[in-house]
């Protein structure tokens, strides 16, 4: 049994100034870096964070026999607006596995194609818009969240954002923003400060309101209309789970409802958005992209859904900007019972843990030049030899995302249509910085459009 090791840090703070220098993901990756046993914990004034990224270690955390997902401190602030919903429950809750079962047909393939058209319509927005801003600076992030949004709102409960059309971002973004930067601040925020926080309790308080009444106007408005789609929200509605005979009550149901607008945007837009700044520093394998959406979508081919099996250079474009920039960067778990990883390190029961992804992605055991950004990785033979359990952009087993395929779809989509009608191009020599609200994306990073002319 040994001591898990520490960086030296300050007393009484812990590590706190170190954070509020280079933010919480940018900290732990440099801390990561000297932790040679990929196992270290940081002190956040009273609390103890245990954080690991080892791929050998990850391997036997995910062993679903021995640990399970466990919520940790950020989560838990989270949970006041999304209750037990399908991201934050526990996995003992009963609504877990309920929910679980009654949604997981929302997101078979036969489900996806059926979306298909909904995203590609958004799609086509957002085309539009850059047509329009051809040659000024465009805010990545912003139009991604746009698009992110829009498609999982028009998708999964048949509610239009409508978000190209305004200059502003919804004002429900603004809320959640702030909600989820108070979940954030409480991991790192000392329990003194906590207590004092009352005028951040108050802003919390309404921004939960806030959600709390577009959710239950998209919900009223299909109770009075209930048509015929079978989408997420009908299924969260009527549907009936075989294994208890019942079906969601309202209140969970509000929380799936805001678990899915969140929990379907946050991350695949900043996961679009790091992926162009990724491009427009790699020339190389920007080239490569376009070859293959020229030979997959010549001239102006609209996109069909059969086609997204054959952006093969993109999945690998997708997979690698996932590696070095997961855009939900750290999952927790816990024992079931007191146990010992690694031979040496003592985990307690119920205690939570945390894999920190972007530090195991770079596992210098794992990966070779971890910090190069190269798609080549992702080529069949190098992927079959791979540690499987190095790499976890979408968590693990029963609590992986049950979203990966919709993103996935919708990532492709938008990289290859903006791709076949644009030249991209990043005037200002974008140098990488990461804004973090539980989610990770790209900070300010601006990139240029012109209209590729038919005969190039
Ligand atoms: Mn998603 C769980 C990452 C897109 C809905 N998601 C998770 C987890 C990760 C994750 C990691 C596991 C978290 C944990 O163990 O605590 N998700 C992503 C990423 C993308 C993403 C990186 C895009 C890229 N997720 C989506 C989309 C949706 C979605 C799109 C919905 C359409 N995700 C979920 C839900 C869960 C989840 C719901 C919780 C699943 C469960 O525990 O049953």
């Amino acid at each position: 049994i040994a001591g898990i090791p520490t960086p030296p840090g300050l007393p009484i703070v812990g590590h706190l100034r170190q954070i509020a220098k280079s933010g919480l993901v940018g900290h732990l990756l440099d801390v990561s870096r000297t932790m040679p046993e990929g196992i270290f914990k940081l002190k956040f004034g009273s609390r103890v964070g245990l954080f690991v990224t080892s791929a050998d270690l990850v391997a036997e955390l995910c062993d679903e026999t021995r640990f399970r997902k466990m919520p940790g401190p950020g989560l838990r602030v989270v949970r006041r607006f999304a209750g037990d919903g399908l991201f934050t429950a526990f996995s003992e809750e009963p609504n877990w596995g309920k929910a679980h079962r009654i949604l997981l047909p929302a997101f078979s393939q036969r489900a996806m194609k059926g979306y298909f058209d909904l995203i590609l319509e958004v799609c086509d927005q957002l085309v539009a818009k850059w047509a329009r801003l051809e040659g000024q600076d465009i805010l990545v992030a912003d139009d991604m969240t746009r698009l992110t949004l829009d498609s999982i709102a028009i998708a999964g409960f048949g509610h239009r954002f409508n978000s190209f059309e305004k200059e502003q971002l919804d004002s429900f973004l603004e809320a959640l923003a702030r909600a989820l930067g108070e979940s954030l601040n409480t991991i790192t925020r000392l329990p003194l400060q906590n207590r004092l926080a009352k005028k951040a309790k108050r802003q919390f308080d309404a921004d939960i309101a806030e959600m709390n009444a577009l959710v239950d106007a998209i919900i009223a408005e299909r109770r009075k209309t209930p048509g015929d789609s079978n989408d997420l929200l009908s299924l969260m509605l009527t549907a009936i789970d075989p294994e208890t005979g019942e079906g969601l009550d309202d209140l969970n149901i509000r929380y799936q409802v805001l678990t899915f607008l969140i929990a379907g945007h946050e991350t695949t837009s900043g996961l679009l958005a790091f992926t162009f700044a990724l491009l427009l520093r790699h020339p190389h394998v920007l080239a490569q992209a376009y070859a293959e959406v020229d030979r997959v979508l010549p001239g102006d081919t609209r996109p069909e859904f059969h086609h997204l099996a054959q952006f093969e250079v993109i999945e690998r474009i997708i997979k690698e900007s996932q590696r070095l920039w997961p855009t939900a960067p750290a999952f927790s778990l816990a024992p079931f019972e007191d146990t010992v990883i690694g031979g040496k390190w003592r985990m307690r029961k119920d205690r939570p843990i945390n894999v920190f992804s972007p530090g195991l992605h770079r596992d210098p055991k794992v990966w070779a030049n971890p910090d190069e950004f190269d798609i080549d990785r992702w080529l069949p033979e190098a992927e079959r030899e791979r540690h499987p359990h190095a790499y976890k952009p979408f968590g693990n087993g029963a609590r992986a995302c049950i979203g990966r395929q919709f993103a996935l779809v919708e990532a492709k989509l938008a990289i290859a249509m903006i791709l076949q009608r644009f030249a991209v191009s990043d005037p200002h020599g974008y140098r990488l910085s990461i804004k973090e609200t539980l989610s990770i994306k790209p900070d300010e990073f601006y990139m240029r459009v012109r209209s590729r002319s038919p005969h190039e």
